[in-house]
């Protein structure tokens, strides 16, 4: 939650001398508390994750911020100018997806980002469950009021599927591969799954709401034996721990730089990046749909973001949802 009050000014004061020690003395009188009262706050901070070392003469000295998403830790490095800007972080939440529906219902901005640490109620598409353990992943949902029309708003997935790649990219130097349309693969299994859900009139969208998981430093053991198989994190791809908050940061600023993009050049800039990263075309592919289920080779996304399936005779179906499993090459 929120740190508030004279916590929060001690705060801002030993992270504006990063690296110096302050007097207990000096913070006392700059921010006009008594010196108990700035003693309780720095127990409390470290408490939350903050290394304060304190020594005798020299006072308090502010030596690591923890790598968690409160939001005054979001805001310090943050390079967008909206989106994000509203953040509201639960250490432990159901879903940030309902509670950013919830939020959007009541009116909050577009931008507005609901953030947890933990997910006890975490959904995947069609009510399926999104494993989301303590301060292992980065769980999170954006709040989006495009002006366009319903069948759009899939293109919001894999627009999201280009800018995690290329935050987790820009961060870690791992290459990521995207499987059409809300899964993000690394090493052949899923590191990141996207859910959209929108909530639309026929012709107009009132919101969409996007939620991102990304598996960051679970450890084998952290899945469920069901997902374990095909799932896997950038920790156990890249043997070595990710920092969650910097990723974060950029992945927020690569949404926000590419959803601009996208209202201002439409879908083809989109296209071409997730075609670039794209682990789905070019393969056989199995697709099922509430039509269908077909078998055949992915040729092409379209300019609204649907798949382009060509089966052995030649019949070519066109998809804007579904399941697709890769057959092995
Ligand atoms: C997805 O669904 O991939 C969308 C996941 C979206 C999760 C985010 S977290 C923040 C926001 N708040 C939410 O409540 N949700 C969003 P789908 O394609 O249906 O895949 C779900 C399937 O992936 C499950 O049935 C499992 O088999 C598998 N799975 C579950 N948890 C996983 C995990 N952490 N990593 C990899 N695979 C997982």
């Amino acid at each position: 939650m929120a740190i508030e009050g004279s916590k929060q000014q001690v705060l801002d004061f030993l992270r504006r001398h990063r690296q110096e020690y302050i007097s207990g003395e000096e913070l006392s009188r700059d921010l006009a508390i008594s010196r108990t009262a700035v003693w309780k706050h720095i127990q409390s901070l470290r408490q939350e994750g903050y290394q304060i070392d304190a020594q005798t003469r020299r006072g308090y000295c502010l030596l690591a911020t923890p790598d968690c998403f409160y939001p005054e830790e979001v805001a310090a490095g943050l390079e967008t100018s909206w989106l994000g800007r509203s953040l509201y972080y639960y250490e432990e939440v159901g879903s940030t997806n309902q509670v950013a529906k919830e939020l959007a219902d009541e009116g909050a901005p577009e931008g507005t980002v609901v953030i947890a640490d933990c997910q006890t109620g975490g959904r995947g598409r069609r009510g399926r469950n999104w494993l989301s353990p303590a301060r292992k992943g980065i769980w999170f949902s954006v709040i989006l009021r495009p002006r366009v029309a319903p069948v759009q708003a899939p293109q919001l997935t894999l627009l999201a599927a280009v800018a995690v790649t290329a935050a987790v990219r820009e961060r870690t130097g791992l290459p990521l591969g995207i499987k059409w349309p809300n899964d993000l693969l690394a090493g052949g299994r899923k590191v990141c799954g996207i859910l959209t859900e929108i909530k639309a009139e026929i012709d107009v969208v009132e919101y969409i709401v996007l939620g991102v998981g990304l598996n960051v430093n679970l450890e084998a053991g952290d899945f469920c034996p069901e997902v374990r198989p095909t799932a896997t994190s950038l920790y156990l791809e890249m043997g070595r721990p990710v920092k969650r908050l910097p990723l974060f940061r950029r992945i927020l600023y690569q949404l926000e730089k590419w959803y601009e993009r996208w209202q201002e050049e439409g879908f083809t800039p989109v296209r071409t990046a997730w075609k670039e990263a794209s682990v789905t075309l070019g393969r056989e592919v199995q697709v099922n749909s509430w039509r269908e289920n077909f078998h055949g080779l992915a040729i092409d996304i379209d300019d609204e973001g649907a798949l382009l399936v060509r089966d052995a005779g030649g019949q070519q179906r066109r998809f804007n949802s579904g399941e697709v499993s890769l057959r092995p090459v």
